[in-house]
């Protein structure tokens, strides 16, 4: 373990805790017999100084205890975030695609919390409690094994109710995880879906939707209140009986005289003690089965594999050839590439047209790994694609799509995202994405910081910032996933041009809805319900392919 160190001082700040605490009980002893009774001045003195003690090395132990346990329960959460945060960005995109976001920052931010409180909080006490527990129940028997017999009896009785409530605890603290998770979930989703909302009026219907969740988190987590509200009350019935019964029993020998009155009430004072540490004990073990459950739900994440690994050939050339033979790719039982080959070489720019839902973007997906075929085989220079490592076949491929991404930075750093900032390579990317002209107006140029959802931005800015990325990265592979579909046609065009001097050096492949865009592409595939139905240029296409002579029409 990485805090020793950490661990032993906690350890003696718990042990000097619970030697105080036997420490105070000790004391009334002297305090009855030798002073009160026996009436001895010194003892009067020595008392008060004595009283002093023991508190100082109670409060300094709990200070030495709190401290050091917090700073590694604290370390502790800090590093299992970050080892999450890692885990959970390498996952496949299809992880991301079925969980909600809300879901995953529900996981990372309360259950965590949820585990920070066990380790900070509940283990400390639970040990420190029971450490007392031990100390006083040793000076308890010490004091009068006779006595103590009887209160050791029933004490177990107690623990039967109270293991029955843990159970109870452990069911509602699920509950109310699970259901503060879908809670968290439609709030990303109501905040993220807003302008469909404000623009349809359905404030109502959403908010309807939300206070159904908000209310069943509120039902389980009262009823966790409910239970532990339960385990003061048995406890302290209970507790009553075993002190009535030490009471009688007690009296009975001071009365005749087998027992000093001071003993006694040390003694007695000694079994009051116990009871807080008692009854911290059980509500502790409650709330431990709060974060069994996180723990459980946290392990779930961690332990999960992407399908899609890394190969370990390092691709050290620029992209010469992709080649498809014989493909399949499914989502589920659904089938989204049917059996496509096709052999795309350096110089080529390669244009996919097809109905909605044909698999286009399922095929540019599989060029970038998002997901990998289920039958046949892509290559890359000749090389399986799955026995490359990913971040050296990521190096080439540059990916625009649909969906700008905008880091929260300046727009320097956004185009040179992931490599060094080459400040004049920064200015003619953007110039070549015609993105220069409205950057420029910018009181601090390429040092401007974008807002990440890209509020600042228009649709077409964003596309020509996207843009302006793919260049700057220097591919050997672009894919365009409808990368230019915000642009008006004036820019489109100009941006068409721009690629133009590039596109004989590397392969592009364009998905575009647009056949205006990809008119003078080399190939043109034309997608139908996953399988390539026809493949030429535009002009023998118009000729020979019925499917394509209906896009073009539309
Ligand atoms: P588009 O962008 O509307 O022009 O259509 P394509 O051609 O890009 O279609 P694509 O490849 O996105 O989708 C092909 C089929 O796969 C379509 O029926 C929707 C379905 N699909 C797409 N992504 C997923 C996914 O992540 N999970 C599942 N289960 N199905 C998906
Ligand atoms: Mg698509």
């Amino acid at each position: 373990m990485d805090y020793k160190r950490e661990f032993i001082f906690a350890i003696v700040g718990m042990l000097a805790v619970a030697i105080g605490t036997a420490g105070t009980a000790q004391i009334i002893k002297p305090t009855l017999d030798n002073v009160f009774v026996a009436k001895d001045a010194t003892m009067l003195s020595i008392i008060p100084f004595f009283l002093i003690v023991i508190f100082s090395i109670k409060g300094v132990g709990q200070y030495i205890q709190t401290y050091y346990m917090s700073y590694i329960g604290l370390d502790v959460v800090r590093k299992l975030r970050d080892d999450l945060v890692t885990h959970l960005t390498y996952q496949d995109i299809a992880f991301f695609n079925n969980m909600h976001s809300g879901e995953i920052l529900s996981r990372i931010t309360n259950d965590i919390t949820r585990i920070q409180n066990v380790v900070t909080t509940i283990i400390p006490n639970f040990i420190r409690e029971s450490l007392t527990i031990v100390a006083l129940t040793i000076y308890v028997i010490y004091e009068s094994p006779k006595l103590a017999l009887y209160f050791l009896v029933i004490m177990p009785l107690a623990i039967l109710p109270l293991s029955r409530l843990a159970k109870k605890m452990k069911k509602y603290s699920k509950l109310s995880q699970e259901s503060t998770s879908t809670m968290i979930s439609r709030l990303g989703e109501i905040f993220s879906n807003i302008e469909v909302i404000k623009s349809n009026s359905t404030q109502t219907i959403e908010s309807n939707k939300f206070s159904q969740e908000n209310y069943s988190v509120f039902k389980y987590l009262i009823k966790q209140v409910k239970v532990n509200a339960l385990t003061t009350p048995i406890m302290e019935i209970l507790g009553s009986i075993a002190i009535g019964v030490v009471i009688y029993i007690g009296g009975t020998e001071v009365i005749e005289d087998r027992m000093s009155v001071g003993s006694f009430f040390s003694f007695s004072a000694a079994l009051f003690m116990l009871y807080n540490p008692i009854k911290r004990v059980s509500k502790l073990y409650n709330k431990a089965q709060d974060a069994v459950i996180a723990n459980y739900r946290m392990h779930q994440l961690l332990n999960m594999k992407p399908k899609v690994v890394s190969g370990d050939i390092v691709l050290n050339n620029r992209i010469e050839r992709v080649v498809f033979r014989n493909v399949y790719l499914n989502y589920e039982d659904k089938r989204v590439i049917d059996g496509v080959s096709i052999d795309i070489k350096r110089g080529d720019s390669i244009a996919l047209v097809g109905d909605s839902g044909a698999g286009k973007t399922s095929f540019v997906n599989l060029l970038v790994r998002f997901y990998d075929a289920d039958m046949g085989v892509i290559s890359i220079n000749g090389v399986n694609i799955k026995e490359l490592t990913l971040s050296s076949l990521h190096k080439e491929i540059a990916f625009v799509t649909q969906r700008v991404h905008i880091f929260n930075d300046t727009v320097a750093n956004n185009i040179a995202y992931g490599q060094e900032v080459d400040r004049k390579r920064v200015v003619e990317a953007l110039k070549k994405a015609y993105a220069l002209e409205f950057i420029e107006k910018y009181e601090n140029g390429i040092d401007t910081i974008l807002n990440e959802s890209g509020n600042n931005l228009s649709g077409g800015q964003r596309q020509r910032i996207a843009l302006a990325r793919a260049l700057y990265k220097n591919p050997s592979l672009l894919i365009l996933d409808e990368a230019t579909s915000a642009l008006d046609n004036k820019s489109e065009l100009l941006i068409q041009r721009a690629l133009e001097s590039i596109r004989d050096k590397i392969i592009t492949v364009t998905v575009a809805h647009r056949l205006s865009t990809i008119e003078d592409a080399d190939r043109i595939l034309v997608f139908k319900n996953g399988k390539i139905i026809c493949s030429d240029t535009h002009q023998n296409l118009l000729n020979s392919c019925n499917e394509y002579r209906k896009l073009a029409k539309l």
